[in-house]
């Protein structure tokens, strides 16, 4: 055991203006499906990986690993792999409830993003650790950690002033095979970071009150 060093506390007022400017910036958060192709220096991409990488984790195993893809090459294979799947989704298994709930978002089959934007970051979830000699090293809470690193990678990417989109083709086994992970690792998010088109548009979606998301229990 250490000194917990890093903590600080802040005056109550502080602590208001914190939170309350934090509020503000994440609640300008929107996902974007338009992606410009301008160059994103990579330094920003590695500060706001270090930055999911500070996720707390079940026993603290850290069981991600997230693949930067900026090549055109491996998006083009990506993308033809991801829209494959998406046609066979909107043509034949998702349920018309589905397709009715995602109606709003105008969503389809096509995504030139995969190959325009300028990086994707497949994020993959180790479902066990591999020591070197093979052996294998159980993993808790895999799913809830690798969701919490992302949340933070995507609330980085959008303090740093960039777009993402948390993609989700289904399947998404593709990955492991494009992108050569093992099979120890299930793909989690493909997330889509750029800056957005100029003049993108997003559906206009509302957000739920906090009464209607949060209860008070107080004896
Ligand atoms: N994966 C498809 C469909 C899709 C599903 C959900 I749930 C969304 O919130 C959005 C899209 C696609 O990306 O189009």
């Amino acid at each position: 055991m250490i000194p917990l060093d890093g903590y600080r506390e802040y005056p109550l007022e502080e602590m208001r203006a914190r939170l309350a400017e934090f509020y503000a910036d994440i609640n300008r958060r929107r996902t974007v499906r338009e992606f410009s192709d301008r160059e994103v220096p990579r330094d920003l991409i590695e500060t706001a990986l270090a930055a999911a990488g500070t996720a707390p984790s079940g026993a603290n195993l850290q069981p991600w690993h997230f693949v930067v893809v900026s090549g055109p090459e491996t998006k083009k294979k990506i993308r033809a792999a991801a829209e494959a799947e998406e046609r066979e989704f909107y043509e034949h298994r998702a349920s018309e409830e589905w397709l009715a709930a995602l109606a709003p978002l105008g969503t389809d089959q096509h995504k030139p993003f995969l190959e325009k934007a300028p990086y994707l970051i497949a994020v993959f979830l180790q479902k066990y650790g591999e020591l070197p000699d093979g052996r294998r090293v159980k993993h808790y809470y895999p799913a809830e950690s690798t969701g919490l690193a992302t949340g933070i990678l995507i609330t980085a990417l959008h303090r740093a002033g960039l777009a993402t989109l948390t993609h989700t083709p289904s399947p998404m086994k593709f990955l492991n095979e494009i992108l050569g992970r093992p099979k120890s690792e299930r793909p989690f998010l493909l997330l889509v970071v750029g800056y957005p088109e100029k003049d993108a548009r997003v559906p206009d979606i509302v957000r739920k009150e906090l009464d209607e998301f949060s209860s008070w229990v107080d004896e």
